[in-house]
């Protein structure tokens, strides 16, 4: 490390010739506007166009500019670790070459890490944030990539951005498997950290060349995130495991909920004779109840920081949360049987799954919300 820079500012190249010169006079202005010691570090893949020559052309200027090219394992991800590896400050950012990620926001990055971050994320998902000239299906495919990482970072809107700054510990001596693009993911799911923030920011479509997204990639995504799950239940430390641990809890009193609901309706109605409709109605009230109980005290009743809500209104959001998870898992129910002619217990299986995952979700981040 060398304390002669603040921040290390890495850009993966691929074929941006068009862009690169431009982009790199940006962001050293910006620097140095801010008064920030910056290093910029490009990673290149052995381009064949004019990015190289453009920042050799560069290099001679700006002695906090530096080029490393690639000449093996060539992908986005992998640059950007040997990126980590070679940067010398002790915060590191990473930004496209192609200007979809606005520049102008690198001292907010740096600002966030310093008054105590260990990540901040350009979010697109986050009110002032968005992304502009992306086709349907980019955006559709984009969109399903993020839910996708969603299930491991619930409290991150934007876990696949590109756009992000890490303090040096986070990643040093992380194991990290990079490949495709969501570099990001793997940071957060290997990287040793606490606190997260987002930055709203708008993406825009590239100012010049063409797009590397190759359909292989979406495949490696999938392969990450499943290496993720298995790198936090095999290590039983870091963020996706705290996150599997609590969806584990919440499992386990939902099944809690449906000893009680069964049992109360078989003592209700063969012990006291009541007619097993009422019996049924008291029952589910109760195991609602139940599971509202357990999850207040251990699930989320665990988790430090303030709660946003009293007593009355976590009661009440719970049985409205629950209504609604039964309604979705007997939507899917319908719709899987009517339509698709699916087996009405392969059916309902989709169903409780897709109605637990809203209960999870919906319940962690509006009924326990904390912060
Ligand atoms: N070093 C390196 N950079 C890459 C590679 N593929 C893409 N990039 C860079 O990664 C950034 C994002 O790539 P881009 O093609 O714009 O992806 P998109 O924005 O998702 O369409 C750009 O700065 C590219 O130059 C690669 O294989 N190696
Ligand atoms: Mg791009």
């Amino acid at each position: 490390m060398d304390p002669e820079y603040d921040l290390t500012v890495i850009i993966p190249t691929y074929r941006e010739g068009e862009n690169i010169a431009s982009l790199i006079g940006t962001i050293d202005g910006i620097l140095s506007g801010a008064g920030i010691r910056g290093e910029i570090l490009v990673v290149d893949d052995s381009s064949p166009d004019g990015t190289i020559p453009a920042v050799r052309a560069l290099e001679a200027k700006l002695p906090n500019l530096r080029l490393v090219v690639r000449t093996a394992d060539p992908g986005l991800s992998q640059s950007v670790v040997e990126g980590f590896s070679l940067a010398r400050a002790p915060v590191f950012l990473v930004i496209d070459a192609d200007f979809s990620h606005p520049p102008g926001l690198i001292p907010r990055f740096l600002d966030e890490i310093r008054s105590g971050a260990d990540v901040a994320i350009g979010s697109r998902y986050i009110p002032g944030g968005g992304s502009e000239g992306w086709p349907l299906w980019r955006r559709i495919i984009s969109r399903g990539a993020t839910l996708l990482g969603r299930i491991l970072f619930p409290e991150i809107t934007d876990p696949v951005s590109g756009f992000f700054a890490v303090r040096r510990e986070v990643v040093a001596g992380a194991p990290l498997r990079p490949r495709g693009y969501k570099i990001l993911m793997e940071v957060l799911g290997k990287g040793t950290w606490r606190r997260a923030v987002e930055i709203p920011f708008v993406f825009r479509e590239r100012k010049a060349g063409s797009s590397k997204l190759r359909a292989g990639t979406m495949l490696d995504y999938l392969r990450q995130v499943f290496d993720i799950a298995r790198f936090a239940l095999t290590r039983r430390q870091g963020a996706v495991w705290t996150e599997l641990e609590k969806a584990f809890w919440f499992a386990a009193v939902g099944c809690s909920g449906i000893v009680v609901n069964m049992g109360l309706l078989w003592i209700l109605t063969r012990f006291f004779g009541i007619y097993y409709l009422v019996s049924s109605i008291i029952a589910i009230e109760v195991s609602i109840l139940n599971n509202f109980a357990w999850n207040d005290r251990w699930t989320f009743g665990r988790d430090t920081g303030h709660l946003h809500r009293s007593l009355a209104k976590r009661i009440g959001l719970f049985h409205a949360v629950s209504v609604g998870g039964a309604a979705i898992n007997w939507l899917i129910l319908l719709a899987l049987t009517q339509f698709a002619g699916v087996f009405y217990l392969v059916s309902n299986l989709a169903g409780i799954l897709a109605g637990f995952v809203w209960n999870y979700l919906v319940n962690r981040n509006v009924t326990w919300k904390r912060g």
